[in-house]
């Protein structure tokens, strides 16, 4: 081809590419999600209770997944540590198994954390499990698999912070002197790297329910190119959640609003937003015991009736509630964890009616409990109540009927202007939630 005319392909071509790229910017910005996201964002508020999982190769080392910042260890060092990740044990249907006895609908891996390794087959780079593990295979392809036979949904958290690639540069507040060179492409880190893997994500495991973003922190003024990850997502499963952990209010092409360690509002934690949504789904992040990934000394485990009660107040909340565990290096889940989520399970499967596809209740969460709603049923769930009487706010409609949710037996009531007070049964020995189901004459 002559030069001029290859100087005028060149030409064209970046003109598309402008076109197509502001398209995109512009697409997100006004975005209006696809009538199969909204569908998928209702499905996500019905289900009420995920599993969280943090797992990677920091989990051998049994300190968190915070350990390649933690004891800021170097570039070399971190890079021994894949060699000695084998999960021989990992049973991706013992996993789905746990999760769906512990009554949850959804489960939400890390498919990488902020050190950078993908715990995927990815062609992007070689950090990543099959090439640099002894295991050398891809157990988020076998969750995958096992969650699509099972019926439960697949999200994957990905961080945008990475420790090791030199093109997250220019670094970000958790940066140390670990190796990295002073100089590096950011543009290239997220247009190539990360939108490249993210596109593996999105592509070769089937359906999935969402990307869980975490790490924009680190570097809060930084152009993260957003609007082109978000379209790029949507592009390619239009009814995958974006699910961002950035603390702030949400952003143009986000799904899901979701708090890391409180309820929507609360803020206790200290590095939430306070702002909570009114359009989008909600979600609360916990961890079963107090760490994320495996910490071999942490044994501050949640009881069964702890996570009860959180997920009870989540759903009053109007959100829900996704609840950590971070298995061992072996790939096996530790009996303290699976003990406890079986508990939790056997608790749903008696009350979940009351949790399942509510959403928040008509009466504003108190110290006392909260309510849900589903139709023209009020589940009033109380939590905390020593007295015989409870006053709440008036309720909008006429009550016809008041019972006990678990044995149907008759709970007095009144109903004014001023309010409706119900009659309480009196708490049973270790009762986690008394739950009286309000009739609303339709
Ligand atoms: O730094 C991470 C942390 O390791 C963990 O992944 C949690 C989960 O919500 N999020 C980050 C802190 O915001």
């Amino acid at each position: 081809m002559p030069r001029s005319r290859v100087v005028i392909a060149r030409f064209v071509f970046v003109l598309i590419g402008v076109f197509l790229g502001s398209n995109l910017t512009f697409a997100q910005a006004d975005y209006r999600p696809s009538p199969e996201n909204l569908q998928a964002r209702r499905e996500f508020q019905d289900m009420k209770f995920g599993m969280f999982i943090h797992w990677g190769v920091y989990s051998v080392l049994g300190d968190g997944e915070w350990v390649f910042h933690n004891r800021k260890l170097t570039l070399d060092e971190y890079n021994k540590l894949p060699a000695f990740f084998d999960p021989e044990k990992f049973d991706a249907k013992t996993w789905v198994a746990l999760a769906k006895a512990a009554g949850m609908k959804y489960i939400t891996i890390t498919s990488r954390h902020h050190d950078g390794f993908a715990m995927f087959d990815s062609k992007i780079s070689d950090w990543n499990i099959v090439q640099r593990t002894p295991y050398k295979k891809d157990p988020l392809k076998m969750l995958a698999d096992e969650c699509h036979r099972e019926g439960i949904k697949l999200f994957f958290y990905y961080s945008q912070l990475d420790w090791h690639n030199p093109d997250y540069y220019p670094r970000g507040a958790t940066n140390w002197n670990n190796g990295r060179p002073d100089h590096g492409d950011w543009n290239a880190y997220l247009d190539t790297y990360m939108d490249g893997q993210l596109r593996e994500l999105l592509t070769n495991y089937g359906p999935i329910g969402g990307i869980w973003f975490d790490g924009m922190w680190d570097k809060p003024d930084a152009d993260w190119h957003l609007a082109k990850t978000y379209a790029l997502i949507h592009q390619l499963q239009p009814a995958a959640l974006i699910i961002p952990n950035h603390h702030q209010t949400p952003r143009p092409g986000e799904d899901v609003q979701t708090f890391e360690r409180d309820l929507p509002g609360e803020n206790t934690a200290g590095f939430n937003t306070k702002y909570v949504s009114a359009q989008l789904p909600l979600e609360s992040s916990d961890t079963l015991n107090d760490s994320w990934g495996f910490t071999i000394s942490d044994d501050h485990y949640k009881s069964p009736a702890e996570v009860e009660r959180r997920l009870v107040r989540a759903a009053g909340n109007n959100s829900n509630l996704l609840m950590n565990i971070g298995p061992m290096p072996n790939g096996e889940i530790q009996p303290e964890f699976v003990t406890r989520l079986q508990a939790v399970g056997e608790w749903m499967a008696k009350y979940g009616d009351s949790i399942y596809g509510t959403r928040g209740g008509p009466v504003p969460p108190g110290d006392w409990g909260v309510t849900t709603q589903k139709d023209n049923k009020i589940y009033v769930h109380v939590l905390s109540w020593g007295a015989p009487l409870l006053a709440l706010p008036p309720i909008a409609g006429k009550i016809s009927a008041a019972q006990s949710f678990i044995d149907g037996s008759k709970t007095e009531f009144t109903q004014s202007a001023a309010g409706v007070v119900l009659h309480l049964p009196a708490p049973k020995a270790n009762e986690v939630d008394r739950i009286v189901l309000l009739t609303v004459a339709e």
